[in-house]
C-alpha cells in the first residue's frame, strides 16, 4: 500500500475524550471513529488489525476442531423467555419491536440461539461432542461505555458453545478452550492469565476470566506472581487427549489467581508474601461451564446409550475480539505511539522515502516495495511529499514493527536503514540485506 493512496486520517492533537492511551492512539492513528457513545466505525487501518486478530482466533479454534458458523445479531425475545433471561438480563439488553409488534433484541450473547439450533438438529449422543462458534457483533447497553473499544456498546466477540453428553466431556471442552485461548493470546503477543471468576448473567459457577495485566484495566485482580512465569509456547497439544488438556489447565490454574469477585483473603494469605500481588487487569476472554442450565429450560436433549432422554451439558466461551486491539495497545506502546507485535501488525514494514521526487531514492523505494510484496508481505510505503520528521512521526504512531528508511545520502554508500520500532535501534545495510532480514523475521513467526 502506498500511503498517498491510503485512507489514514491521522490526528495531530490528542482527542480530549480519550482517557487512556489505547483509546487516544486508536483515534489519533485513524483506526476508529466514534459513531455514538460506545459505537465505532472501523476505518481501514483499524479494520485491518481487527481482521488479523479475527483470523488468529479462527485458526486456533479450528485446530481444536471447533466449527465456525454465523448467527444473526437480531434475535427473537421468545427464545430468551424460554430460558428466563429476557427479564433477568436487565437494562443492558437492547430491546426492539418489529413492524408487527413482535419483541426482538440485539444479541448481547447467543446461548439461547445456539441451543435452539442444536435442539432442532441433534437428537442422539452419537452426534456429540459438538462445539460451534461464531465471531459476530454483540450489543450491550453498558451504563458507562468508555475507553473506546475496551468497553463498547457494540463490540465484536468470538463466542463458542460446547454440547456434550456428560459433565466429564463438557469439562474436557472447557479445558480445550482454555488451551486454545492461551495459544491465541500468546500469538497476539499478550500474556493473559486465567483467573477464577464469577458467572454473572451467563451463569455457572465454574468459570475463568483471562486477564492482561495493565494499570488501566477495569478489573481488580489478586495473584501469585509465579503465574506470570508460565507460557504455553509451541508445545504440541493433542486436543483429543483429555489428560493432556487437564494437565495444562492445572498447570495454569492451580496457583492463586482470582478477580475481586471471587477473591478470598484467607486463601490468598497462604501464598508466600513476596509472591502476593494485587493489580489491575483487562478481561480479554471468559470461559464457562454451566451444565444443563440452558438445555433443561429449553429442552435440548439427546438419547443416550440406554435410550434415555438426557439434557446435554454445555459451556460457552468468549473472546473480546475488538477489545483485544485496546488491550494489545495498552500492553505495547511508548510515548510516540503504538508498537504492534509482528503477529497482528497491519503492515509488515514501513518504507520511508526521505526525498520523494529524487530519482534514485524513488527507484530504491519502489524496488524494496516490490521485493517485499513479491515475498508475500505487505509493506506501507510513505511516498508523500512530506518532511522526514512528519513521516517518522506517522510511522511511529501507527506502530509498524519494522521500518526501512531510504535517502539519497545513504544510497550513495549503497545503504538504507532498518529500524526496529520496539527498540528504536537502526542498522545500516544494503537494500537487499534489509529486505532479506524483514522477510526472515516474518518467516520465523
Ligand atoms: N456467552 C459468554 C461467552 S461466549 C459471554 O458472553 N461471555 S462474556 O460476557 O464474558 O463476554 C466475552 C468477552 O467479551 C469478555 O471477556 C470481554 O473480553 C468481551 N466484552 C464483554 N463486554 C464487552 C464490552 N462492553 N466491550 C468490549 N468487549 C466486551
Amino acid at each position: 500500500m502506498r500511503l498517498s493512496r491510503y485512507f489514514l486520517p491521522v490526528l495531530k492533537e490528542d482527542p480530549a475524550e480519550a482517557a487512556i492511551v489505547s483509546h487516544r492512539y486508536m483515534l489519533r492513528a485513524g483506526m476508529i471513529k466514534q459513531a455514538s457513545a460506545g459505537i465505532y466505525s472501523w476505518l481501514p487501518l483499524g479494520f485491518k488489525i481487527l481482521r488479523k486478530i479475527e483470523n488468529i482466533v479462527h485458526e486456533e479454534q479450528q485446530k481444536a476442531g471447533h466449527m465456525p458458523m454465523l448467527m444473526p445479531t437480531i434475535q427473537s425475545a421468545d427464545l430468551w423467555r424460554e430460558s428466563g433471561r429476557y427479564e433477568d438480563y436487565g437494562d443492558e439488553m437492547l430491546r426492539i419491536q418489529d413492524r408487527h409488534g413482535r419483541d426482538m433484541l440485539y444479541g448481547p450473547t447467543n446461548e439461547e440461539q445456539i441451543t435452539d439450533t442444536f435442539r432442532a438438529h441433534v437428537n442422539s449422543y452419537k452426534d456429540l461432542p459438538l462445539t460451534l462458534y461464531q465471531i459476530q457483533w454483540k450489543f450491550r447497553d453498558e451504563r458507562r461505555p468508555r475507553f473506546g473499544v475496551m468497553r463498547g456498546r457494540e463490540f465484536f466477540m468470538k463466542d463458542g458453545y460446547n454440547f456434550d453428553l456428560t459433565k466429564e466431556d463438557a469439562l474436557h471442552a472447557y479445558n480445550r478452550h482454555l488451551v486454545t485461548y492461551l495459544r491465541t493470546y500468546e500469538r497476539l503477543g499478550l500474556q493473559a492469565i486465567p483467573m477464577r471468576a464469577d458467572g454473572g448473567p451467563i451463569g455457572g459457577d465454574y468459570t475463568h476470566e483471562f486477564l492482561v495485566l495493565a494499570e488501566t484495566g477495569e478489573s481488580e485482580v489478586f495473584y501469585d506472581s509465579e503465574v506470570t512465569d508460565i507460557k504455553l509456547g509451541n508445545r504440541d497439544v493433542d486436543f483429543d487427549d483429555k489428560a493432556q488438556c487437564q494437565e495444562i489447565l492445572e498447570e495454569f490454574t492451580t496457583r492463586y489467581a482470582r478477580t475481586d469477585e471471587t477473591h478470598d483473603e484467607a486463601i490468598f494469605a497462604d501464598v508466600p508474601e513476596e509472591r502476593r500481588r494485587s493489580a489491575r487487569g483487562i478481561e480479554v476472554g471468559q470461559i464457562f461451564y454451566f451444565g444443563t442450565k440452558y438445555s433443561e429450560s429449553m429442552n435440548a436433549t439427546v438419547i443416550d446409550e440406554n435410550q434415555k432422554l438426557v439434557p446435554v451439558h454445555m459451556g460457552s466461551h468468549g473472546i473480546g475480539v475488538s477489545r483485544l486491539l485496546g488491550a494489545i495497545i495498552e500492553a505495547s506502546h511508548d510515548d510516540k505511539g503504538i508498537i504492534w507485535p509482528e503477529g497482528v501488525t497491519p503492515f509488515h514494514c514501513g518504507i520511508v522515502n526521505l526525498k520523494q521526487g529524487d530519482d534514485e531514492a524513488d527507484a530504491a523505494c519502489e524496488g524494496i516495495y516490490s521485493a517485499l510484496t513479491k515475498a508475500g508481505l505487505e509493506p506501507l510505503y510513505d511516498d508523500r511529499k512530506e518532511r522526514a520528521g512528519g513521516k517518522f512521526a506517522t510511522m511511529d504512531l501507527i506502530g509498524l514493527p519494522w521500518r526501512i528508511t531510504v535517502g539519497p545520502r545513504g544510497l550513495k554508500n549503497g545503504v538504507v536503514e532498518l529500524t526496529s520500532r520496539r527498540t528504536g535501534e537502526s542498522e545500516e545495510m544494503s537494500p537487499e540485506a534489509a529486505i532479506a532480514k524483514v522477510v526472515e523475521i516474518y518467516a520465523n513467526l
